[in-house]
């Protein structure tokens, strides 16, 4: 029944890369409870057939457990022959001024995030309610020593029941609205199929300093999400302060789960590497159309190594006058400073293509600030 189905999906969805790499010999090579441990990591891409990756590890011991499988998973995505471990490099050594591009992108809406697991507690998919309030105590320790340092002050606001920092529903619901907090993921049935919004809202939670340029998610698709985002023209500063925190948290008794050859452990295989993901909204009215059209973007952005998003996330549409997402694709197998250059030259190229661009495009999408 499973793997006939799996087979079924192979056939029907060949974008869909557990099913495109999954092997019945391997499968029932392995010891019953291993089985087990393999369907739950597929159990995502199995339920969702329309799944471009479709796995969601539960511990971050699996991708080795599991490597014959999932290694030819990892470099069918990321593009790569065999994975290597790329050691990390924040060192920028030069000025990535957007202005230099064009002055227009002297206040471009500029963000970066990395994704952070901890060892000693199962993946997000696979934990306990227990598990989900015990590691944000563990987190609140360490908010509370950010709170002190006046780089990174701040408060944590908490969605667990009880908690001494927990929040209303209205409060919740604000910050959603504001794009700082995640929304509850009972909503996407990719994660809701993997279990990652299990326990909703136990051990959910936002660290976000007082200039709201640095926040922290706290079991969301990874047990951390460490992001920066500010308006301006200098790329390297988002990269500075993320870096800045990261190390400031780690010198604080939190080690980050990371391993070869993969690097940083991450639920989803598409973020194992850097897990990093950096990214600028950019208005691109002719290359879509007045925002009408994101394929013929995607396209011509995959070539040069980038992915493009609507301006409000994952599977939305392009805002109005062409706003866009624009980030590196690459996680695995690259720095973070390549991907730093990655994503100023990719805005450069598509800036010049806009500019050449011959079709027509109505003044208002044009006026559009
Ligand atoms: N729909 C899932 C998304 C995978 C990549 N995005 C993440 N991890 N947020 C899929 O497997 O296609």
């Amino acid at each position: 029944m499973f793997t006939s189905k799996i087979e079924k999906i192979r056939k029907e969805y060949p974008h869909n890369l557990m099913a495109r790499h999954f092997d019945t010999a391997y499968f029932n090579s392995l010891e019953k409870n291993q089985q087990d441990k393999l369907q739950r990591m597929m159990k995502s891409g199995f339920e969702n057939p329309d799944s471009e990756m479709g796995i969601y590890a539960g511990n971050v011991d699996e991708y080795s457990l599991f490597s014959p499988y999932l290694n030819n998973v990892i470099c069918d995505y990321h593009q790569v022959k065999n994975i290597r471990l790329k050691e990390s490099n924040w060192d920028f050594s030069g000025d990535l001024d957007l202005t230099s591009i064009d002055p227009s992108l002297s206040n471009s809406s500029m963000r970066v995030r990395v994704g952070r697991n901890v060892a000693r507690f199962p993946l997000p998919a696979s934990m306990s309610q227990d598990d989900r309030v015990a590691f944000e105590n563990v987190m609140i320790d360490i908010f509370k020593k950010l709170i002190e340092n006046p780089l990174f002050g701040g408060r944590y606001v908490s969605l667990t029941p009880g908690c001494e920092y927990e929040i209303s529903n209205e409060q919740y619901a604000q910050l959603v609205a504001e794009h700082k907090m995640f929304k509850d993921m009972s909503g996407d049935r990719y994660l809701a199929s993997a279990g990652i919004n299990g326990n909703w809202p136990y051990g959910r939670g936002m660290y976000i300093s007082e200039d709201e340029q640095f926040i922290i998610w706290v079991g969301e698709e990874d047990h951390l999400r460490v992001m920066v985002m500010k308006h301006g023209k200098m790329l390297n500063d988002i990269f500075s302060r993320l870096h800045d925190a990261l190390l400031f948290i780690e010198t604080h008794g939190l080690s980050f789960a990371y391993s070869a050859p993969y690097g940083f452990i991450t639920s989803c295989p598409t973020n194992l590497g850097t897990a990093m993901r950096a990214s600028l909204h950019i208005m691109l009215p002719k290359l879509t159309n007045n925002g009408q059209d994101l394929n013929n973007l995607k396209t011509m952005a995959k070539v040069l190594q980038l992915s493009v998003r609507g301006a409000d996330g994952e599977h939305s549409q392009a805002g109005k006058g062409g706003l866009v997402d624009i980030s590196p694709t690459a996680r695995l197998m690259v720095s973070e400073s390549e991907i730093a250059k990655k994503l100023y030259q990719g805005i450069n190229d598509l800036w010049q293509f806009e500019k050449i661009c011959k079709t027509n495009v109505t003044e208002d999408a044009l006026s559009v600030k």
